[in-house]
């Protein structure tokens, strides 16, 4: 017996499992999001504030390891933004996802050139307004996950998307293993999202410091940064993290830094975890589910392992 899938979405673009790979800026490489979806997830390539031409490279580099569909996170604070959605049209690109702001001036031109959009949502106010617009789907995060994070947990927010919209719901936050899964469907989602299980995966090009650090960690090892400036973002506790809080409750009361500035920290603070694994300086976005994760898998695994468990409990 298997569980039906709910979710004509995921049949329409032929995957086997209702699992997303999250779009994940620097790690979400086209390498990465080209495996999962060949696996029979559907990888997202996670552009963050990536120049256009560094998305089509990765775009290429997708379909080197896959013929199927996969997708392309726009990172909706990047300034690149609308070369980016000019490139994702001219490849062809069949999905898109959007974290950290709101796609509605997108969403019409991305639907007349056949583009799913599936934006990601913190809160029921910000679903219900994609699914007027028309949205295919919503991926409502919890705050349990790395990275830009609203308020709400995966648990409380997930819910109440659910009963707030007639649009698939796909949760997102605090899942790692088939476990998570199962209570996703239990609450209403019809598919979900893992970011953090996939940073710890064989195909996963981060630094190996990176996979390493996220294999270690305890159920305690995140913080979120940017409580006081803006932009919370969960990440790795480093000697740098734990700095960047203190530091933050100085800054706030100096004259507000300029927008080239935050870019560059964040950007390239985020660079430095994944592309040189520096611990120093770099910052490490992990979900707070790194705990559960105690070793590297191959992606094949990780959709195979997490699925035949979700649909065992399902069932
Ligand atoms: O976007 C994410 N996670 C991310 S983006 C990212 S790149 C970055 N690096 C450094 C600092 C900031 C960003 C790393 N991780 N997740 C999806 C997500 N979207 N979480 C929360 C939201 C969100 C927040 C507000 C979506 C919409 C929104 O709307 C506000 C509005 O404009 O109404």
């Amino acid at each position: 017996m298997s569980f039906e899938l709910n979710n004509p979405l995921f049949e329409k673009l032929g995957m086997k499992y209702p699992i997303i790979q999250g779009g994940m800026a620097w790690a979400g490489t086209g390498h990465l999001a080209g495996s999962v979806s060949e696996a029979g997830g559907l990888g997202i390539i996670g552009t963050g504030y990536w120049k256009a031409d560094k998305v089509r490279e990765e775009i290429h580099r997708a379909r080197e390891v896959t013929d199927k569909p996969f997708g392309v996170n726009v990172m909706l604070l990047s300034r690149h933004i609308r070369e980016v959605f000019d490139v994702i049209i001219e490849e062809g690109v069949k999905v898109v996802a959007t974290g950290a702001g709101d796609p509605s001036p997108f969403i019409e031109e991305l639907h007349s050139h056949d583009i799913l959009v599936i934006p990601v949502v913190p809160s029921v106010g910000l679903a219900k307004m994609m699914e007027k617009k028309g949205v295919d789907a919503v991926v409502a995060e919890g705050m349990e996950s790395g990275g830009h994070i609203g308020s709400l947990t995966t648990m409380t927010l997930v819910p109440q998307v659910v009963d707030a919209v007639n649009i698939p719901v796909i949760a997102a936050g605090g899942i790692g293993d088939g476990r998570g899964v199962a209570a996703a469907f239990m609450l209403g989602a019809s598919g979900v999202q893992m970011g953090t299980r996939f940073l710890a995966s064989e195909e996963s090009e981060v630094h190996e410091n990176f996979k390493n650090a996220v294999v270690k960690a305890k159920d305690i090892d995140t913080l979120v940064t940017g409580e006081i400036m803006g932009n919370r973002a969960r990440v790795l506790k480093t000697k740098m993290s734990k700095n960047f809080v203190k530091q933050e409750r100085i800054e706030i009361q100096k004259p507000k830094p300029d927008a080239d500035a935050i870019e560059d920290l964040e950007n390239g603070s985020l660079r430095r975890a994944v592309k040189d694994g520096d611990k120093t300086t770099g910052a490490f976005m992990a979900g707070q589910i790194s705990g559960l994760i105690t070793e590297l898998k191959p992606v094949s695994a990780i959709l195979e392992d997490t699925w035949a468990q979700a649909e065992k409990l399902l069932n």
